[in-house]
């Protein structure tokens, strides 16, 4: 069954379906499209489908020629997008690209990953293979999806079906570029399933389709981000013990990087977005799948401390800025903060797990009035100086680049009280010192003059 299932690919016969048409799956269902395949999309929101099947993208935000590519491969008909699972019995190759969240306990809600399997078993086709493109815990695989197929369809896996896990590589503002352009694990249930999927890859991805086991493919994909959250805490850490000795850590960090094979990340005012904080708790998960596994562990301490040590920096950038309006005399509850920046990254609208959130609630519970900016957010556009204007400190969040290209002189001039608290180093301290203001910034020797006596 796996070498017709292998000539229909290679021939472009194959009928690709795509469970949840999100941000991952409908890129990734018009990149098959385009590649000739027949693609049946489906997805529970009836009312994305319909703004699908009309050719439009539900997706917000700038994406390079997703709008596009959408409405030539509806136009065509080679993408169908539909709520209705009975088209997928027609599918020989089912992807599921749906959310994988984890919960406050850092435990991953698989609701959707299981609705997506349960609906997929009584239509699969059999020969089908299934490959799971959202990132999971290392683990789910074997110990979810696999018996829940089997369980579902009665049938047995490598033999009646295969299975496959292939995480996705995407980022918001370049979802098709980084699907064609970043290399893929490709985690087959066998050796012949793995390169099975390198084949049909192939089709959409122009780099590396390196085959693995289905534990390697979810292992790299979480350690992949957990490395990148560990890199940023030790960025942040560093940054900690420059402000308490009156360190520069963005200069140290510039004479580190000299150093060979050192690539000390940027520190900041927090990480956001839709990976970096959750995929080590999915990573750590793996471990609770069984007894053994939790039992041989020692305890994990590097990648918790390095979600805390991120977790915690609205915080500190809130405390920062409490201690400059101390400073100057002024009580919370009678202070105007000006938070510039509320996406998770520069130059994007993006505000999910968004480090802004933190840093306003903890700034509004202390009675303070924030005012908010952020020239990419819908919801707080408009002029920055308008935000800036009579603030007792102006606090920035993100290195947008409009911020880095405010002239400080004005902002200066827009202030009620001269305080600069510079979450991102956007700023040189020395200038903003010179033109009067009272600056903190994330890893710059805190100041502790009190400069209202
Ligand atoms: N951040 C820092 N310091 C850094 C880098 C990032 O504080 O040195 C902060 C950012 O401000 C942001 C958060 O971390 O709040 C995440 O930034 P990111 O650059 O990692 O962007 P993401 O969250 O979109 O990460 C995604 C990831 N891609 C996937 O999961 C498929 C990540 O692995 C990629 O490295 C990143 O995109 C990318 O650069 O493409």
């Amino acid at each position: 069954m796996l070498t017709e299932l292998k000539q229909k690919l290679e021939t472009g016969q194959a009928v690709i379906g795509v469970i949840g048409l999100g941000y991952v799956g409908l890129p990734v269902a018009c990149s098959f499209a385009q590649a000739g395949f027949r693609v049946v999309g489906v997805d529970i929101d009836a009312g994305r489908v319909a703004v699908i099947q009309q050719g439009v993208s539900p997706i917000e935000g700038e994406e390079p020629g997703l709008a596009d590519l959408l409405a030539a491969v509806t136009v065509s008909g080679r993408l169908l997008a539909t709520s209705d699972y009975q088209q997928l019995a027609q599918a020989d190759v089912v992807l599921i690209d749906v959310e994988t969240p984890v919960d406050d306990d850092h435990i991953p809600q698989y609701r959707a990953l299981q609705a997506a399997v349960r609906s997929l078993a009584p239509v699969l086709k059999q020969g089908g293979l299934v490959i799971v493109e959202s990132t999971i815990a290392p683990g789910t695989i074997d110990h979810l999806v696999k018996p829940l197929l089997e369980e579902q369809t009665g049938w047995q896996v490598n033999q009646d079906f295969y299975l496959g896990a292939c995480p996705e590589r995407v980022m918001p503002g370049k979802l098709l570029a980084n699907l064609r352009q970043l290399s893929r694990v490709c985690g087959g249930s066998t050796p012949e399933v793995a390169e099975t999927m390198a084949a049909l890859y192939r089709h959409v991805v122009a780099a590396d389709l390196d085959v693995a086991d289905v534990l390697t493919a979810e292992l790299v994909k979480t350690t992949e981000n957990a490395y990148r959250d560990v890199q940023i805490a030790f960025a942040n850490e560093v940054a900690l013990v420059c402000e308490a000795v009156g360190g520069d850590v963005w200069r140290v960090r510039e004479l580190v990087n000299k150093s060979p094979y050192r690539q000390m990340h940027l520190p900041g005012a927090g990480v956001g977005g839709h990976c970096i904080p959750k995929d080590p708790w999915l990573l750590a998960h793996s471990l609770r799948w069984s007894a053994s596994a939790a039992a041989a562990r020692p305890p994990l301490r590097l990648i918790p401390a390095a979600r805390q040590i991120n977790d915690g920096m609205p915080r500190h950038v809130a405390e920062l800025t409490l201690a400059a309006l101390q400073a100057h005399d002024i009580s919370p509850n009678e202070a105007k903060v000006a938070v510039m920046g509320y996406a998770y990254l520069k130059n994007s609208d993006d505000t999910r797990n968004s480090p802004s959130a933190v840093l306003v609630n903890f700034l509004r519970q202390a009675q303070v009035e924030v005012l908010i900016h952020d020239p990419w957010v819908a919801a707080y556009q408009g002029e920055w100086l308008s935000v800036a204007q009579n603030a007792d400190a102006v606090v920035f969040m993100v290195a947008h680049t409009l911020y880095r290209k405010i002239d400080l002189a004005d902002l200066k001039a827009a202030v009620g009280t001269p305080v600069l608290v510079d979450g991102r180093g956007l700023f040189v301290r020395a200038e903003a010192e010179q033109l009067g203001f009272y600056y903190l910034g994330i890893g710059q020797g805190k100041r502790i003059d009190n400069v209202s006596g």
